[in-house]
């Protein structure tokens, strides 16, 4: 592949051989762009995409200056949590795009679970939550312009052994839970070689070869909660997910509402 890295400068080669390593037969996360600061790695894999960069291509950095959520806002992104960002060039329609948020939490919340047992739940439609808080976001940027066709970035942040002091009040991290000793590369490679049987069942057959897998994992099911999306605002009861990954609203009217995008607030 005639690929070259966009800043050479501060790579980590012994973090990218352990991903590597770690990674087995997985090919979701070769190549493996490890930095020791960036920006963000959003960025970075959006230029290795625009580059020609293979789907797969992985940016791992260990702190990011302006890691960043959805709607601009910022992810704090200090030393001991996991930073990455995948290059994917999926052939399912734009629409079905947004579905992968889901695909990659359910990647994380499995990959926490095998090898610390904790228990972490899927917070609709990017967030992973363990004990009420927030340990992992996913963030996916989406663009179908240019000569590099189609493709996704998905970015994936989870505080592995952050400590509290640098995090958000609403924000955990696995090693205040944890007695399973915590080591990043494996937890990338595990991440990622769910994601990649997930992604494969995902662009094959579409969200409805997920969704049976991830209902046990879902957290909101039958919780009363707060919607805010771009335009209002409401409340109700989370019945389901439907085939398009929409999170299914229950009104206080007895009204079902559909919601395909928004932040979710328990309220119970
Ligand atoms: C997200 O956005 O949850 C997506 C976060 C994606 C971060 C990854 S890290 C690798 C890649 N590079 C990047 O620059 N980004 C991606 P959102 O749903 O908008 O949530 C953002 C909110 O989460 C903030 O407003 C805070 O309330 C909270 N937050 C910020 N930093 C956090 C952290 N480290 N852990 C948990 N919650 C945090």
């Amino acid at each position: 592949m005639s690929q070259s890295a966009p800043v050479e400068a501060g790579r980590l080669s012994e973090t990218e051989a352990r991903v590597i390593a770690a990674l087995g037969d997985g090919q979701l996360g070769r190549p493996c762009y490890a930095y020791r600061e960036v920006a963000s790695t959003m960025d970075v894999a959006h230029q290795l995409a625009r580059a020609g960069a293979a789907e797969g291509t992985c940016v791992w950095a260990e702190r990011q200056t302006a890691g960043r959520g959805r709607a601009g806002r910022h992810w704090a992104s200090p030393p001991g949590g996991l930073y990455l960002s995948v290059v994917l060039r999926p052939a399912r329609a734009v629409a079905e795009l947004p579905q992968l948020a889901l695909v990659a939490g359910l990647a994380a919340v499995q990959a926490i679970h095998a090898l610390t047992k904790l228990p972490a739940r899927l917070r609709w439609p990017n967030d992973v939550l363990l004990n009420g808080k927030k340990v992992v976001g996913v963030l996916t940027e989406m663009t179908s312009e240019g000569a590099a066709g189609q493709y996704v970035v998905v970015g994936i942040g989870m505080n592995v052994q952050v400590s509290q002091k640098e995090l958000p009040d609403e924000a955990t991290s696995l090693s205040r839970w944890s007695e399973a000793p915590l080591d990043r590369p494996q937890m990338a490679a595990a991440l990622l070689s769910r994601f990649e049987l997930l992604y494969g069942h995902w662009s094959r057959s579409g969200f409805s070869a997920i969704h049976p897998g991830l209902v046990q994992w879902v957290g909101v099911f039958g919780k009363m909660v707060q919607i805010a999306t771009a335009k209002d605002r409401f409340e109700g009861q989370v019945l389901d997910l439907d085939e398009a990954g929409r999170l299914l609203i229950r009104l206080d009217s007895g009204v079902v509402r559909a919601v395909d995008v928004g932040d979710v607030l328990l309220l119970t």
